[in-house]
């Protein structure tokens, strides 16, 4: 792998179930190029697994760490604990509440260990994948010319859409 393919990024999610889900942020990252390490790492199931992972993430080229899990959607708060790469967490929707249970569990960190939380499901999904290269995009213009030209075609859609 060359240096300009290294991932800049990891996605880590607390089950395959949530792969769904989160295979739109992998797909929003690789539409800005940016190369990513994809696993599913539990904060209760594989806990150990998972601090060695983000422990050594930074050492292997990582610059930003999301985070997705539904339910007592802890994954982001254990990821930040081991790092001090930003952490962007995705709560996803469950089978009983809706979401609203991991977005509790998911932004409501104690002052210290702080985890940027996204919305619910698949905007948060794609939102994170732009945000974190909002985040590489500081050191790298080509990212911040990128990320401005989509703006502006976005824009440009919505101005022109027609209602009927
Ligand atoms: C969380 O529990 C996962 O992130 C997933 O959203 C949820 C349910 O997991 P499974 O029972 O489908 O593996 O840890």
């Amino acid at each position: 792998m060359s240096e300009a393919d290294k991932p800049l990024a990891a996605i880590l999610m607390g089950s395959k179930s949530d792969w769904d889900v989160m295979r739109h942020c992998r797909e929003t990252l690789a539409q800005y190029g940016v190369g990513c390490e994809c696993r599913v790492l539990s904060a209760h199931r594989t806990p150990a697994q998972t601090a060695e992972f983000v422990s050594s993430a930074e050492e292997r080229g990582i610059e930003v760490i999301i985070a997705a899990a539904g339910m007592a959607a802890h994954l982001a708060g254990a990821v930040a604990a081991h790092t001090t790469l930003p952490v962007l967490g995705v709560p996803l929707e469950g089978p009983s509440l809706g979401g609203l249970d991991a977005l509790l569990s998911t932004v409501m960190m104690p002052r210290g260990i702080p985890v940027g939380t996204l919305a619910i499901g698949k905007a948060g999904a794609v939102n994170a994948a732009i945000l974190a290269v909002q985040i590489l995009a500081n050191k790298r213009p080509e990212l911040r010319e990128k990320l401005k030209a989509d703006r502006k075609a976005q824009a440009e859609k919505i101005l022109g859409e027609k209602l009927e």
